[in-house]
């Protein structure tokens, strides 16, 4: 898995009608260098066309291309990995036809479900909602505090997801992640490349906050 600091989820909702493969290129262009593919309303061969040339551009760019949900479509593109949430296929029937050294990632909102996913084989472990979110709205509010919990009982890389901005995201590496999933801050945001850059400067600033603490304790 490549860099895990940022990791951009590009939702056709969320872009409000502007093309994800412009979006793609700006946030790769920002720095970003892990992407996911999610999409709730087309049916999966409406979007396998747009899910190649999104492989495409990832495999140009150096960044590894997830796909939500859909197990059948990202082995059909060759995607890099797949995301399942809670209520999707469960891991241990999912891992046995993914492609060799393809990534599993899974959605967590507990600390029992963060280990259980680790134990099951992911590769990395999503805990959300750090912040509400317009984007999946009456979420499970978890907040960073599960972010701390979560760290201290698994060891893969751990991604905070759900309402991070420029503004709290500071607060979800503080509290341990690894990385942050974002969806609007990037897919919405009016210039998508300098939103990448920006939340990577500040992930990196608050990672070395986050070291210097640590050191002098
Ligand atoms: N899973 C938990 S919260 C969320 C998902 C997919 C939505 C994240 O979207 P945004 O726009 O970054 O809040
Ligand atoms: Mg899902």
């Amino acid at each position: 898995m490549t860099d895990p600091r940022l990791y951009v989820i590009l939702d056709r909702a969320a872009a409000r009608g502007r093309d994800l493969l412009t979006i793609l290129d700006a946030t790769l262009a920002g720095g970003c260098r892990l992407v996911q593919l999610r999409e709730k309303e087309w049916p999966s061969g409406r979007l396998l066309p747009l899910a190649e040339r999104l492989r495409d551009r990832c495999r140009q760019g150096g960044a590894t291309f997830v796909v939500n949900d859909r197990l059948d479509l990202a082995l059909v593109v060759g995607a890099d990995g797949i995301h399942l949430g809670q209520d999707d296929l469960p891991p241990a029937a999912a891992r046995p036809l993914l492609g060799r050294g393809m990534i599993l990632g899974l959605s967590t909102h507990s600390v029992e479900q963060a280990r259980a996913a680790q134990a099951a084989g992911a590769d990395y472990v999503a805990v959300g909602s750090m912040f509400p979110t317009g984007t999946k709205p009456g979420f499970q509010l978890v907040g960073p505090q599960l972010v701390t919990k979560v760290r201290s009982e698994i060891s893969v890389p751990l991604i905070g997801i759900g309402g991070i901005t420029h503004d709290n995201v500071a607060q979800v590496i503080h509290a341990g992640a690894d990385g942050v999933a974002v969806i609007s801050a990037v897919c919405a945001a009016p210039e998508p490349e300098a939103a990448t850059r920006r939340f990577l400067e500040l992930i990196d600033s608050a990672r070395n906050l986050t070291t210097t603490r640590r050191r002098s304790l």
